[in-house]
């Protein structure tokens, strides 16, 4: 189920749980991979004093060449090419996009009190991506991607219990908490619990996630969440509110037949097979979330990456209030066209509709629209479209 160790059998650096047989192996292999780069200089400088060159210039000249030629020997992730399953869905796909149960993108109630109780479960799970995709997830509270979201009131106190259900050691790291990392943010192992408590005093949208090493791999593999922390001074009123965190997913095969796993060398290059807000290609697109005419609607985004940005953008409106990196302490940018929301932050942005239609929001970076990170506000009941 782990998909990052299982796929470390491809390297060729040992794993930590290696015996000796393993350290043996690696340790003739770093041997000779030694000998293969002293005997390049070795002839390197062979060469240079047949050909009676300067002597004291050549080090320099060859140890560039050097270091390019032990880094192709020791990494063929380098060298592979990496196969895109973007877009590759079963022939059933309308059919199945529209049986998938969209994640509820509506703000959940804050909790009364000033102690909120929030206790997760991590469990290895599979969930769909995209239409007919399986994808083997580490997931929160066994939501699959993204984990629920938390919602609180800025000065309410969080407790956070966190249970590792899964087979691998996890943690969790909250961006709205001001707290030691090494103590709270520390890894739980499997079948253990942790528990921990911060105050809410930082008012916006935050991202959670795993900060178990290596982290990549464990938010590319759905760990992560938003919490909302609502400001004391209220923010305008407004009628429907939703929270949309962005993530994407490196796929080691098409994930039809059998659920694919992280390919950990796309995540380092940055080349994504999916792209979703919530977790699931276009699934607003099929279900789309809904205003009506005159309404606001806002907005709480996340993107959790693992590396990408959201440039939040609704087609055929403005982002009528921006409060870019969800800064709810300053006045909010009026009128922006697009607004950037970085990996690892957020964004609360409203939007007042009038006329009737459908309004694709979307990541105005457009690869990723291509790969599925894109919905609809459907304001009224625009003729030609289904009731949801
Ligand atoms: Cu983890």
């Amino acid at each position: 189920m782990s998909a990052y160790p299982a796929r470390t059998h491809r390297r060729q650096a040992p794993a930590p749980e290696s015996g000796p047989g393993a350290f043996w192996a690696v340790a003739a292999l770093l041997l000779g991979l030694t000998l293969a780069v002293v005997g390049f200089f070795a002839l390197m400088m062979w060469a240079d004093a047949r050909d009676a060159r300067d002597a004291a210039a050549e080090p320099a000249a060859a140890a560039p060449a050097a270091a390019t030629h032990a880094h192709t020997a020791a990494d063929h992730n380098v060298a592979l090419p990496l196969a895109s399953f973007a877009g590759v869905v079963p022939e059933n796909a309308a059919e199945l996009a529209e049986a998938h149960k969209p994640y509820n993108a509506v703000m959940p109630p804050i909790p009364a009190g000033d102690l909120v109780k929030v206790h997760m479960t991590l469990k290895d799970m599979t969930v769909e991506i995209a239409p007919g995709v399986k994808y083997n997830t580490w997931a929160f509270d066994g939501h699959g991607a993204p984990g629920p979201v938390v919602h609180v009131r800025e000065g309410q106190t969080v407790e956070m219990t966190l249970t590792n259900g899964g087979s691998i050691p996890h943690s969790i790291d909250f961006h709205a908490a001001r707290i030691a990392p090494n103590v709270a943010f520390k890894d739980v192992a499997p079948g253990e619990s942790l528990k921990f408590r911060f105050t809410a005093g930082d008012p916006g949208v935050f991202m959670y996630h795993c900060g178990t090493k290596p982290v990549l791999a464990h938010i590319a593999n759905g760990m992560y969440g938003a919490i909302v922390v609502q400001p004391k001074q209220a923010l305008p009123p407004v009628d429907n509110e939703y929270v949309l965190v962005g993530s994407e997913w490196y796929l080691n095969g098409d994930g039809i037949a059998e659920p694919a796993s992280l390919d950990m060398a796309k995540a380092r290059a940055r080349t994504a097979d999916w792209v979703t807000f919530n977790g699931y290609a276009n699934q607003y697109v099929t279900h789309p979330l809904t205003a009506d005419p005159g309404e606001t609607t806002r907005f709480w985004v996340v993107a959790a990456g693992p590396t990408n940005n959201v440039n939040f953008h609704v087609v055929g409106t403005m982002l009528d209030r921006a409060w870019v990196n969800s800064d709810l302490t300053s006045p909010p940018q009026i009128g922006v066209q697009t607004a950037i929301v970085p990996a690892g932050g957020g964004g609360v942005f409203d939007v007042k509709v009038d006329e009737e239609g459908l309004y694709p929001f979307v990541s105005h970076a457009f690869a990723d629209v291509d790969l599925g990170q894109v919905g609809l506000l459907k304001v009224g009941n625009p003729k030609g479209t289904m009731s949801h």
